[in-house]
């Protein structure tokens, strides 16, 4: 890029590489906003570069995390204009303009999926979370104020612990909490009645990418008969993946996973540091979307309606 307006992608590129900003809505609201900003910067008196300059930065946000969809999907819907429109100007205020749409409108939907999730828990309930998911927490929060979550069980979510966030979160605004590390999961199931987690990614088939440590809070939840849903606004689920294995699946350094200070003292030892797991459609009881819940045959039809025919491949450089 030529210095042009290259401030806020490399700021953003930067925060989402370090996890200062994480979540995979965070991810993908921050990235469209950076684009915004590049685009609304931009020097009106010289908007040659602005397609070539876009690219650039649109390649530079996607490199920083591979696994959330979100991010590409916000990438896409935010430069979607770069499809039709050859006058720089207008480029120039369109993607301005998607920006700001994109990030208005996914907030509202983490409130929307608060409301239709908060539906489907049981009253007098005990709820387990795993990680630190904005949707998920939506749908608790609007059961707690409709008095239906008596508890909240959320493992400390290693080796990040956003597990951490969530119970400070929760106990601030009031809601009973317990944090468990994440090998308790199995054992505390009998007290669990239903599972709520977020979502990194969901394929065209319904598996579901999220945090490490999901899969076996599925397999558990699944054994034990308790229910499992996942919240996710719409622009989560992959256009183009069709299973789980069809995602790279993000590996973090070693020094997350043993103390840093340490990490010589592991001299032949393997660290690894996989940060999302598959968790199967099948062990999924519901995908709690801004549009309510959605089927498994419904993914394909949302994905041709959000991603008209032909933009996808628009963006096969990306
Ligand atoms: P919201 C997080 O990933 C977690 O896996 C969480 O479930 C997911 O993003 C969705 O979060 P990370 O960025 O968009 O902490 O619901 O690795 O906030």
């Amino acid at each position: 890029m030529d210095g042009k307006g290259s401030g806020p992608i490399e700021r953003t590129a930067d925060d989402i590489l370090s996890m200062r900003v994480r979540g995979a809505g965070r991810i993908g609201r921050a990235a469209s906003r950076a684009l915004g900003e590049l685009a609304s910067d931009y020097d009106r008196g010289n908007l040659g570069n602005l397609s070539y300059d876009l690219m650039e930065a649109a390649s530079a946000l996607l490199s920083t995390r591979p696994t959330a969809v979100s991010l590409r999907n916000a990438i896409i819907l935010t430069l979607s204009g770069m499809v039709s429109l050859d006058d720089p100007e207008e480029l120039r205020e369109d993607v301005f303009k998607r920006s700001r749409d994109f990030v208005s409108h996914s907030e509202d939907f983490v409130s929307i999926i608060g409301r239709k999730g908060a539906a489907l828990i049981p009253d007098d309930a005990t709820v387990l979370t795993h990680c630190n998911s904005s949707a998920a927490l939506s749908a608790i929060y609007e059961g707690f104020r409709l008095g239906k979550v008596r508890r909240v069980i959320n493992t400390e979510t290693r080796p990040w612990r956003q597990g951490h966030i969530t119970s400070r979160w929760l106990a601030r605004n009031g809601v009973p909490v317990t944090m468990i590390v994440d090998s308790a999961v199995n054992h505390i199931m009998k007290d669990v009645d239903i599972v709520m987690v977020g979502a990194d990614t969901i394929t065209r088939c319904g598996d579901l990418i999220n945090k490490i440590g999901t899969s076996q809070i599925a397999l558990s939840a699944g054994e034990n008969s308790v229910s499992f849903h996942t919240c996710a606004e719409t622009y989560k689920f992959s256009p183009t993946a069709y299973a789980g294995a069809d995602v790279t699946i993000e590996d973090r350094g070693p020094e997350e996973v043993a103390d840093p200070l340490k990490v010589e003292d592991m001299e032949g030892v393997d660290l690894r540091n996989p940060v999302f797991d598959v968790t199967p459609a099948r062990f999924i009881d519901s995908m709690i979307t801004e549009r309510g819940p959605i089927s498994q045959e419904e993914i394909g039809i949302l994905m041709d309606e959000i991603f008209p025919h032909g933009l996808i491949d628009h963006f096969s450089w990306l």
